[in-house]
């Protein structure tokens, strides 16, 4: 049987709930995800003066073929974007900088350090995201940077937050879509601190001078992303949940949730509906950790449908700006890649296949038997067969064909690295 010919069987029986198939791919194909450059490379960057990873965060693996520069970083990407279905965005470091072998300090980046980069989102119909690095650097290196006790720390990371926010502004100008910059700081203590105040005092007034410099949401959509805990900083982390949801809150800022981030058993798909009460947009980086944040690619788990489904049932798909935060450098990384990222957008596929607002009337009913019935059964509906002709209607390979791709790329390309 042909891709279209399951297709048509299984389209029958969503229709059979008023899902209307035809529409939901319309829907589906609108939907940008903010794939990370760092996957590529293991967040190394193309800084000249290079350092070692830091900031608590760590890549595990030695799989040949990584990104070593920016054109092979690029041409990586685009065959992991030949493979994934739909328009999406790519998500910039500012450690990705191309500054022609010269050592530029990073509160001195300034747009034309990635002109390359906006002439091939251009090239290639993307939009992108960015974030300053406030890691893998000297001036990090006892793990505090905004909310550091020296002034002269605390200057150096504001400035280079400023002059990654007028490199963010300067993408969304010149490719016509708002560019998402996140502030994400390793800042935290290994052990217990005698004084958790003073250091959220001063990361609360280092965003303010950040933030006072005032850029056109036109341009640039600001978001802070909080964390639990990381290597280093076991038992304190300043820019906790609580911190940046109060700063956005009151700052009219996009509050960014890892899904890493938190307790494991706390959950991001439970924080969205309640999120999105008290602010307009949020901002997500979809991970998947394993007993710690440990950033394995995202696979098509139950919380990844849990998410999706929260994001489509509420009718929030232009609400939440969903970003991928995975690094694994044991896997081919294109692949990894094209794994996480076509799981993500399977899982929105899954949730606008669901017959939410029937479901969401049960539950106003009482009749959490039905609910929960439905609701299990609607997980072996032939959601493959719709899934394999998107892809198909997309210009994607079908199935895992793609790894026929990755697997001649490995060799032409990555191999030979
Ligand atoms: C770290 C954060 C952060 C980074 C990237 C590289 O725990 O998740 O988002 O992963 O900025
Ligand atoms: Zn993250």
């Amino acid at each position: 049987m042909s891709v279209k010919e399951s297709y048509e069987l299984a389209k029958k029986q969503y229709e059979k709930w008023g899902i209307n198939v035809e529409e939901v791919l319309k829907q589906l194909k609108q939907v940008p995800i903010s794939i990370h450059c760092w996957q590529g490379d293991d967040v190394s960057g193309f800084e000249v003066n290079k350092g070692e990873l830091s900031g608590g965060i760590d890549v595990t693996g030695n799989y040949p073929g990584k990104a070593r520069t920016p054109d092979e970083l690029r041409s990586d990407l685009e065959k992991a974007l030949s493979l994934i279905p739909g328009k999406h965005r790519v998500n910039l470091h500012a450690i990705y900088a191309e500054t022609n072998g010269e050592v530029v300090e990073r509160d001195q980046l300034e747009p034309k350090h990635f002109e390359n980069w906006v002439n091939w989102a251009k090239e290639h119909g993307l939009g992108l995201d960015f974030n300053p690095t406030l890691f893998s650097h000297e001036k990090a290196s006892d793990g505090l940077t905004l909310s550091h006790p020296k002034p002269e720390i605390r200057e150096f990371w504001i400035n280079h937050c400023i002059a990654s926010r007028k490199i963010a502004e300067y993408f969304g100008k010149e490719l016509g879509t708002p560019t998402l910059t996140n502030i994400w700081i390793p800042d935290g203590y290994k052990d217990v601190p005698s004084d958790r105040l003073t250091p959220r005092v001063r990361l609360k007034e280092s965003l303010d001078k950040i933030f006072n410099e005032k850029i056109d949401e036109q341009y640039n959509i600001d978001a802070v992303e909080s964390k639990l805990f990381g290597i280093g900083s076991e038992s304190y982390v300043v820019g906790s949940h609580e911190f940046y949801l109060g700063y956005a809150l009151k700052n009219n800022k996009l509050c960014l949730l890892d899904t890493g981030h938190y307790h494991p058993t706390e959950m991001v798909s439970n924080k969205i509906s309640s999120m999105l009460l008290y602010s307009d947009k949020l901002a997500l980086h979809v991970s998947r950790p394993v007993r710690w944040d440990s950033d394995h690619v995202v696979t098509l788990d139950d919380e990844l449908k849990e998410i999706s489904l929260e994001i489509v049932r509420n009718d929030a798909l232009d609400k939440v700006m969903i970003g991928l935060d995975f690094f694994d450098a044991s896997i081919n990384r294109v692949a990894a890649w094209t794994i996480g990222t076509r799981n993500m957008i399977k899982s929105l596929l899954n949730a606008m296949l669901v017959p939410n607002e029937h479901l969401k009337k049960l539950q106003e009913e009482g009749n959490f038997t039905e609910r929960l019935a439905l609701i299990e059964e609607f997980k072996t509906y032939p959601f493959g067969a719709i899934w394999d002709y998107y892809c198909e209607q997309m210009g994607v390979p079908v199935k895992e064909a793609w790894l026929e791709d990755v697997k001649k790329y490995e060799k032409d390309v990555l191999s030979q690295r």
